[in-house]
């Protein structure tokens, strides 16, 4: 790696910083067709080896499969964030969340993390004439200010400001109050005889918990955390009271989200989407419905996957019944790396019979190690004729955007979307030059950075293993790490063999966190 930084490749790239995305150095990309209809599918916590066609051996899931088969595959491609929140406000923004204070995992009540202000991904799509939506879990706050939301009445802000048509969304999680829909704003099938009062401080008088009232979990019980209000037999993350008819049931979530996007689709079938479908499987609290219980043998998480390749399936035959699924570009991937125990007591580890969620990959969800981040990620898109099967070239969801306005030939605006470039030539496998660099952002805000050859962790004090809710190695150390990314298990920590290389992954990190990709040489440009 030449980190001798020239002057004139620096003034040349920080002229080149300074144009939209369009006129940034552009990966080859083929000539493709024109409007395709735009479906991210965004799993939550899904592994790297949770699916059959990345290895998994317990679990069936046809329709990935399928995905896979007929598209590119990829196994170096990498979720921003090894928890939800940052990694989506990354990816719909192409923003790097670390750059942003208030990124980190939200509570029900946040108050809208991006805002209304700033360029989204929906922006971007609605820019050049789509209709656009997000369904399923969002997680990135809704309303105006944390804690201040009047869950009975329209919103004073959502998703409709942020560049989507339509919406239909989980403010955060399942495990988190308010246990609602919220459509375009306003909470779905809302309930009058039962107004909703939400918070993340106190309980409301009267209402049990899963603290004093175990007995009133009927379906599932926490093992850590999650012992605050009771829905639907489950305790929960906040307290609420209310909600009646308009409270989901957790087993008919996968249903709701799936016919609610269906029907977005079919609604118009002349003027291209883009729609974000964002899974709650296989996120915890696991509480599949009972057509998908008892088909493998690892318990409610493998029920959960075969739950989630069932949604993806029905989309498919949707597009397919429509006759649009060949020039539909779908993007399967998940929002950050997987866990076993993260709160609820549905044995995952225990029946996991042999099955290694991560596959291959050292850590999991809220780890710097691979498998924080490291995540399936398939792109099928029959009417571009991509070169099919496994491809290893490094990409990650920052990327999203930049490539996605390359794709539609829009502009972004000038200081939005500011870490995102084009790689679009990579993302639908006709350039297998790698993104030279990844940044992964762990738990806490320490970061690693990946190149083709090498992983750098800077140094952090925070605690190796997750010190509350799963215990997990958070790929933190006092010291800085470097591993040989040919050996695919970061077992070995190499710094100390290669201290000028280590110097060099440093000032990388540094030139990117300080955003001075103008400084950057030629080669180290994404
Ligand atoms: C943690 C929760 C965990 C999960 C996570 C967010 C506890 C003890 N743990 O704080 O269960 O909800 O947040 O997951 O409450 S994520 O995939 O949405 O980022
Ligand atoms: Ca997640």
């Amino acid at each position: 790696m030449n980190l001798k930084f020239q002057k004139t490749a620096a003034i040349m790239s920080a002229t080149l910083a300074t144009m939209p995305v369009l006129a940034q150095k552009n990966n080859a990309t083929p000539k493709l067709p024109s409007q395709p209809n735009v479906l991210i599918i965004y799993a939550d916590d899904l592994g790297y080896g949770d699916l059959e066609c990345y290895g998994a051996k317990n679990i069936s899931t046809p329709n990935v499969n399928r995905l896979a088969r007929n598209g590119v595959r990829f196994t170096n491609a990498y979720a921003v964030a090894a928890t939800s929140t940052p990694s989506r406000y990354s990816m719909l923004t192409g923003e790097y969340s670390w750059r942003k204070p208030g990124t980190d995992i939200a509570p029900g009540n946040a108050g809208m993390i991006i805002r209304p202000e700033q360029f989204t991904i929906a922006d971007l799509f609605k820019s050049a004439g789509y209709r656009t939506c997000a369904i399923g879990k969002w997680h990135l706050g809704m309303g105006d200010k944390t804690g201040t939301q009047d869950w009975n009445a329209p919103l004073p802000t959502a998703l409709g400001d942020l560049g989507f048509d339509y919406s239909y969304m989980m403010a955060a999680t399942a495990d988190r109050v308010p246990c609602v829909f919220i459509e375009n704003g306003q909470v779905a099938n809302y309930d009058p005889s039962a107004p909703i009062e939400v918070s993340y401080e106190h309980n409301f008088p009267g209402e049990p918990t899963g603290k004093d009232n175990p007995e009133l979990l009927y379906n599932l019980k926490p093992t850590f955390g999650h012992d605050m209000s009771i829905v639907n037999g489950i305790s929960r993350i906040g307290y609420m009271k209310g909600g009646g008819k308009a409270l989901w049931k957790d087993e008919n979530i996968a249903d709701s989200i799936t016919t609610h996007a269906i029907n977005f689709i079919r609604e118009k079938k002349d003027q291209p989407f883009f729609m974000y479908f964002a899974t709650n499987d296989v996120h915890v609290p696991r509480f599949p419905h009972d057509r998908f219980r008892g088909k493998n043998k690892m318990g409610l998480r493998g029920d959960a996957i075969a739950q989630f390749d069932w949604s993806v399936g029905q989309l498919l035959t949707a597009l397919e019944d429509m006759k649009i699924l060949d020039n539909t570009l779908i993007i399967l991937s998940s929002d950050n790396g997987p866990v076993l125990n993260d709160g609820y007591d549905d044995h995952a580890e225990e029946l996991l019979n042999g099955h290694s969620i991560t596959g291959p990959l050292r850590g999991s969800k809220y780890s710097l190690y691979e498998g924080g981040t490291r995540v399936p990620f398939i792109v099928h898109w029959p009417a571009a004729k991509l070169k099919r099967g496994e491809n290893a070239t490094v990409l990650s969801q920052i990327d999203l955007i930049g490539s996605m306005a390359a794709l539609l030939q829009r502009p972004i605006p000038k200081g939005s979307a500011p870490d995102s470039f084009n790689r679009l030539g990579n993302w639908l496998g006709s350039d297998m030059n790698n993104r030279p660099w990844v940044v992964q952002q762990g738990y806490d805000h320490t970061l690693a950075i990946r190149t083709p050859e090498w992983k750098y962790v800077e140094a952090s004090t925070f605690p190796k293993m997750k010190p509350r809710g799963a215990y997990v190695e958070t790929g933190c150390a006092p010291v800085q790490q470097l591993f040989d990314m040919s050996k695919v298990y970061e077992d070995k920590n190499v710094a100390t063999e290669h201290p000028e290389l280590v110097g060099q992954m440093h000032l990388l990190l540094e030139t990117i966190r300080n955003q001075n990709y103008n400084l950057l040489p030629p080669e180290q440009m994404p």
